[in-house]
């Protein structure tokens, strides 16, 4: 469980990324291709190399979705709903996949937050993308 204290850093983290939501979201999937190539059969039918621009545009989703499950952590449950189905029931993505692209993203901030990446900052981003990747795989059961 997340703090009081931890949501708050949370929220403003997310909130200082959403300008650059398309570089941080390619960078972590870009990531994720490289060292979970399985991975990759997800978007067969898409053109997601490094500078390509559905690598961008997903990047951004994605880390838009997160951004807004950052504003209220306690409603996650009820911001993911929609994205619950859809990579269950449509996607059919492996849940495990959350973890992998969990990890990734949290190497793509500790890049990108230079000094911001403090060891708080670090624990708290951890414990939030567990919790959403949590989320995310509650639909499977
Ligand atoms: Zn996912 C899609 C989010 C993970 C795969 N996604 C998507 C979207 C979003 C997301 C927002 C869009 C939707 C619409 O359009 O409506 N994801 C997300 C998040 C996460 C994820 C937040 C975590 C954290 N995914 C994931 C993974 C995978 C995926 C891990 C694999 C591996 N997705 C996907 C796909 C899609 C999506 C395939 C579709 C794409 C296209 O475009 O086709």
């Amino acid at each position: 469980m997340l703090s009081k204290k931890e949501k708050q850093l949370i929220r403003e983290i997310w909130e200082r990324l959403t300008p650059v939501a398309e570089d941080i979201g390619a960078d972590a999937l870009l990531r994720m291709f490289a060292s979970y190539p399985g991975t990759k059969t997800y978007f067969s039918h898409l053109d997601i190399g490094p500078g390509s621009a559905h690598l961008s545009s997903h990047g951004k989703k994605i880390v838009l979705a997160i951004a807004e499950g950052a504003k209220d952590i306690s409603q996650l449950t009820v911001t993911l709903a929609p994205l619950q189905t859809l990579h269950a029931y449509q996607l059919r993505i492996d849940p495990t996949n959350f973890k992998l692209l969990s990890h990734c993203l949290l190497v793509t901030l500790a890049c990108f937050m230079g000094e911001g990446f403090t060891p708080e900052a670090h624990a708290a981003i951890d414990k939030f993308l567990s919790a959403f990747a949590a989320v995310l795989a509650e639909k499977y059961r």
